[in-house]
């Protein structure tokens, strides 16, 4: 079938908006229309050709929300008409990482996702014959979707996909980092560096947990407010400080923070997150995707002295299994999203979306279809 969709066709270049061919669901697939998508940093990296996984032409978006409209041979747990949210971390419930209580990344379809085509190796996107590739499994920049069944969430048909859908990612990345991956207890005090679409869900995820102190760090002013907004109870400017931030923080802390959270994916950024986490007991989380070839280091007596170094994807969740809980937290009103969600856009504007992004202007651009 024909659908309409933005192809990023090589590293730089803003997004092609175009209609391609788009084949149907096979075993264990499923069609689905995408409704609405977000637009994450991390598409903006991928696009920007600092992702060592990224391969062009494809059909980039990994945060969308839609319905269910055709589904492959064998597939159980879904029917046409049914809302799900697409899951670049899948759970197929039986791999061995499934099966550990210790890790959300099912590798059941890892290798070919990452090398984007569908779990037989192929890929159901071309353009004239040619084949684009899909992206993170889910391809959301188109307004049709192929993707395995194990990678789609059931949500409540009730939520409106425009919102819901930045639990495909941010939303659950930052919430989930505090919950599932820190496990950040009431009273603590915690480090929030960057304050965008995950960071702010960091600080919406330590507010819902009881936290203590909540610090924001970001070099832009104007997310003072935005922080302020979802619990944060301090704003530190890193260009308004003298000197080294991490004594700064410590002292701020009292001593370091509980929690530290990366969400920008700058390696000095991260090695400042970990050394100004609490001596013998601070926990850093590293969030922030970071280009192909930067490392992070830190001298190992930071280490030596009781902090731990941590990271996340998708903020450690289950997707099959939590990301229909979130969408009803939502329902609930125990989480914001609609604040965030600073523009709306049509596929025709998606470029606007990255250009917002990139002058720190939206906290979320959503295109609905
Ligand atoms: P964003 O662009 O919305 O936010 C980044 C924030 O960092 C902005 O507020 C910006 O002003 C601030 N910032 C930039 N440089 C800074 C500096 N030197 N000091 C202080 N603040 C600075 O991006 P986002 O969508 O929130 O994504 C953040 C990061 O998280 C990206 O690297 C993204 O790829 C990554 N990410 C990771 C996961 C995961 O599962 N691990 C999921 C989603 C996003
Ligand atoms: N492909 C990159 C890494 C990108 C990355 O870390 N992706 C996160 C999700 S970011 C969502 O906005 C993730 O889930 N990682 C785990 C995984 O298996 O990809 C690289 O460096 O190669
Ligand atoms: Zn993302
Ligand atoms: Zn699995």
């Amino acid at each position: 079938m024909d659908v309409r969709a933005a192809i990023a066709t090589k590293a730089g270049a803003p997004l092609e908006v175009t209609t391609v061919q788009l084949e149907g669901p096979r075993d264990g697939e499923v069609l689905v229309e995408i409704k609405a998508t977000g637009i994450c940093h991390t598409d903006e990296f991928t696009l920007s050709g600092a992702d060592p996984e990224g391969i062009f032409p494809a059909i980039l978006g990994h945060e969308g929300a839609g319905v269910v409209v055709e589904v492959g041979k064998g597939v159980t747990s879904l029917k046409p008409g049914d809302h799900v949210i697409p899951l670049y971390t899948p759970e197929c419930r039986e791999c061995e990482y499934c099966l550990n209580p210790k890790t959300n990344l099912c590798q059941k379809i890892r290798s070919t996702q990452g090398a984007g085509l569908m779990p037989d190796g192929s890929s159901r996107f071309s353009i004239n014959g040619e084949k684009i590739f899909h992206y993170m499994g889910t391809s959301t920049f188109a307004n049709y979707t192929v993707v395995p069944e194990i990678a789609l969430a059931k949500i409540n048909p009730d939520a409106p996909f425009d919102k819901v859908c930045y639990i495909g990612c941010g939303v659950t990345t930052g919430i989930g980092a505090v919950i599932n991956t820190a496990k950040v207890e009431p009273g603590a005090n915690a480090v929030v560096f960057g304050l965008g679409g995950i960071g702010l869900n960091v600080i919406q995820g330590l507010r819902l947990a009881g936290a203590n102190m909540i610090i924001g760090v970001d070099t832009n002013p104007a997310k003072k407010e935005w922080g302020e907004r979802f619990g944060m109870t301090h704003f530190v400017n890193p260009n308004e400080v003298e000197g080294d931030m991490v004594p700064y923080l410590v002292d701020l802390t009292g001593g370091g923070a509980d929690y530290t959270f990366e969400c920008i994916g700058n390696v000095n950024l991260m090695r400042q997150a970990l050394e100004s986490a609490h001596k013998g007991w601070g926990e850093s989380i590293i969030i922030g995707v970071a280009p192909a070839g930067a490392e992070i280091s830190t001298r190992p007596f930071q280490l030596v002295t009781g902090r731990t170094w941590k990271g996340t994807a998708f903020g450690g969740a289950r997707g099959r299994t939590d990301v229909p809980k979130i969408v009803d937290w939502y329902m609930q009103g125990k989480i914001e999203i609609d604040p965030m969600i600073t523009h709306t856009l049509s596929l025709d504007e998606i470029n606007k979306g990255f250009d917002l992004m990139h002058g720190g202007e939206s906290i979320r651009s959503v295109v609905v279809y």
